[in-house]
């Protein structure tokens, strides 16, 4: 038995599912859930009825606020109402995090929502994450629990954002009775794109199967900027490189796809990029 599998004998398997902000909601719009795409989202999960922990971004809910309280940057007296500000960005989210827990109640799946500026507290630079018991027990009683992307306070005094990413790299590091066999992102888009220099028509193409090691020399294509305070694509795959460091295997997957979320869920194969691990 190698070190991995001695590693993971008696611990059960789980699946972490990032729902990006940018597909719940329209990001150009306040407050605005696409509640097509929600509903359908959450009722691929319970279809598929899998362990998984649910994580969502902020969208038009988080980012906006937290860009215009620049909250991701701490205590700054020379903004106006900042700390009404983050207690209003904190609440936008528990707001957004609501519905969502609310659409898998009405379906009878039992949910639970976990503020993640209560479980968790940054000390400097590094992320305090204690009440990952409180996540076990959860997934022990087969609910499932939903994070999100919130605010975080600091035992300096002062605060940032903790991203849905962050969140996931958290729990790939810390969780104890279960390990993480694959981290799902649920996106608008099919995964990462490149610039393709082989043709002049098609500019950018899919990178449908990658290494990890491999993901720094890649020409990424821009596929156009939105508000995003926590980094968007290359902050994205920079978290991505953290998480494979843990021997988890990272899918990006479009979430607008029909039922692509259920089939990622069940492993079945999908148009996607895979990062794989050697
Ligand atoms: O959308 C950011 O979370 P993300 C959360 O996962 C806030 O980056 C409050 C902006």
């Amino acid at each position: 038995m190698d070190e991995r599998e001695l590693k993971l004998k008696g611990k059960n398997e789980i699946l972490l599912l990032k729902l990006g902000g940018s597909l719940l909601t329209d990001k150009n719009k306040p407050f605005y859930i696409r509640e097509d795409v929600a509903k359908s989202t959450i009722q691929q999960i319970i279809n598929a009825n899998e362990k998984v922990i649910l994580i969502h971004g902020g969208g038009s809910f988080g980012h906006p606020l937290a860009k215009k309280y620049s909250i991701s940057k701490g205590v700054n007296n020379s903004i106006p109402n900042q700390i009404y500000g983050l207690t209003e960005t904190h609440q936008a989210m528990t707001k957004f995090n609501s519905y969502l827990v609310n659409l898998f109640l009405e379906r009878n799946y039992p949910s639970f929502s976990i503020q993640p500026s209560s479980i968790f507290i940054k000390d400097a630079d590094k992320i305090i994450f204690k009440s990952v018991d409180i996540i076990e027990t959860a997934l022990d009683l087969n609910i499932l629990p939903i994070l999100y992307g919130d605010i975080i306070f600091s035992k300096q005094g002062s605060f940032s954002i903790i991203s849905g990413d962050q969140i996931i790299f958290e729990l790939c590091e810390k969780l104890r009775k279960y390990y993480v066999s694959k981290v799902i992102f649920a996106l608008e888009t099919d995964g990462i794109f490149i610039n393709n220099k082989d043709s002049r028509e098609i500019k950018v193409k899919l990178v449908s199967e990658i290494f990890v090691d491999e993901l720094d020399d890649l020409d990424l294509a821009d596929l156009g900027k939105k508000i995003d305070v926590t980094g968007g694509i290359k902050g994205k795959i920079d978290f991505i490189k953290q998480i494979c460091k843990f021997n988890v295997p990272v899918q990006l997957i479009n979430g607008l796809k029909e039922n692509y979320i259920y089939l990622s869920l069940k492993n079945k194969k999908i148009t996607c990029t895979n990062i794989n691990i050697k």
